[in-house]
């Protein structure tokens, strides 16, 4: 199944009507307001956001698991639904790799296959909270704070692999999250666990490449419920620091208790140069892994506003940070998920480059909480979508990507071609 050119210009060509009469009154408006509507859509157009091969499959809970139908069955299969999608909206050109979940056994194959999808790699991310079959030592105890050497030994030559695999595929960033911790009070040496986390990283970050990152993310709980040995900012921070330049922290929203102030931390981090990367997701309780933006988009909004003010140009926002969503579908298809979050990442930051910066710093200068909060809402109230929809017409996108993937019947198509027992390996 491939989404073309025809099918764009065609179904651009029926929204373009009603495109026009809600795009033309936002472009006075903002003409109005001093806004480079150009550059702004622009700055819409060229931000991209890297899609996680974990999740292109229904996800499930501990009760159940229910498969959509024409799920990826291999790596070949999920990079061309990444394919799909970036046809669609020409906003989502890179893939993020989970591995052993998606080995590239052939790289040069599947590098050309990226290629002509018009896709690279982004950051590849390890797995050492799962016992793989063949393993010698369990991970049922901790990975790389394991009290057991070989084990440690173990979750540091996996990390050293996924790095190769990543090397081959020009993928520039390794993710380490780490499930490590204990579930009863007394059950772990605090200072040990964090000690031994910190050598394993250090021997990981030596067969770093130059020009890679680690992204180290954190976790309040979950696998493990009494303490995890990176448990919040504050500690990806600490290692970060100690291992060097080419370590930072990476902040999952979903990682966080209700109602930390996640906006605060990005600011921090941003003004420390140890802001790696970010994976979307969205929350009402922890981990809920669902769709950016469905629960709190002002949230997003936030984040995105310091994200701004935190770096110092467009390039160093696009291109120095990883932007890759983190989810998991129980209950819809993935792809239209990913749809929808991509479209709630570029919303909210299409709001955030619409804030009126000097005023907001007056306002915060002179104490005028009002009016700092009035100049915020202002962006935030701002309907943006007309610009996303210009944004992805210049770029040869679809109008409306999720209409055309409906109207296509884009998962009847997969349904068609892969059957409809196919589960995809993943989250
Ligand atoms: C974790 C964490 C990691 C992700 C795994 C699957 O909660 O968010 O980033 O790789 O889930
Ligand atoms: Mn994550
Ligand atoms: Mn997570």
């Amino acid at each position: 199944m491939r989404v073309t050119q025809q099918h764009i210009r065609e179904h651009n060509k029926d929204a373009e009507e009603e495109h026009t009469a809600s795009f033309l009154p936002l472009v006075d408006q903002l003409d109005g307001k001093d806004v480079e509507v150009d550059l702004l859509i622009d700055q819409i157009a060229s931000f991209q956001v890297a899609i996680p091969s974990w999740a292109l499959g229904a996800g499930g809970t501990r009760f159940g698991r229910f498969p959509v139908g024409g799920e990826p069955g291999s790596l070949q299969e999920k990079i061309t639904d990444v394919g799909l999608l970036h046809a669609l909206n020409r906003s989502s050109g890179a893939i993020s790799l989970h591995i052993p979940w998606d080995i590239p056994e052939d790289t040069t194959a599947v590098r050309a296959l990226a290629g002509e999808l018009d896709l690279v790699f982004d950051a590849v991310n390890s797995n050492t909270f799962q016992d793989q079959e063949n393993q010698e030592h369990s991970y049922k105890f901790g990975s790389l704070s394991h009290t057991d050497a070989a084990v440690r030994k173990q979750a540091v030559e996996h990390n050293i692999e996924v790095i190769r695999y990543g090397d081959a595929l020009g993928s520039r960033a390794l993710t380490v999250w780490l499930a490590d911790g204990s579930n009863f009070p007394g059950q772990q040496n605090f200072q040990k666990a964090l000690r031994r986390t910190r050598e394993s990283l250090e021997e990981i970050y030596t067969e770093l490449p130059d020009d890679w990152q680690m992204l180290i993310e954190y976790k309040p709980y979950e696998p493990n419920f009494y303490s995890m040995v990176i448990p919040d900012w504050g500690t990806s921070f600490l290692l970060a620091g100690k291992l060097g330049a080419k370590a930072r922290t990476l902040v999952d929203l979903g990682h966080h208790l209700p109602n930390t102030n996640i906006e605060q931390i990005v600011a921090t981090l941003s003004m420390e140069d140890k802001l790696g990367g970010f994976h979307f997701n969205d929350s009402k309780y922890g981990d809920d892994d669902l769709t950016t933006g469905a629960i709190k988009p002002y949230q997003l909004f936030l984040i995105f506003s310091e994200l701004i003010e935190g770096t110092e140009d467009r390039a160093d926002l696009e291109n120095n940070i990883a932007w890759m969503i983190d989810a998991s579908h129980n209950v819809k298809d993935p792809l239209e998920d990913l749809l929808q979050s991509v479209e709630a990442i570029k919303k909210a930051y299409a709001k955030a480059l619409l804030v009126d910066r000097r005023g907001l710093e007056e306002a915060r200068e002179a104490n005028d909480p009002v009016l700092a909060q009035e100049l915020l809402q202002d962006a935030f109230q701002s309907d943006v979508r007309p610009l996303l929809r210009e944004a992805r017409i210049r770029s040869e996108a679809a109008a409306d990507p999720l209409r055309l993937y409906r109207e296509l019947d884009v998962r009847g198509q997969l349904i068609e071609e892969r059957g409809s027992d196919t589960i995809a390996t993943g989250l």
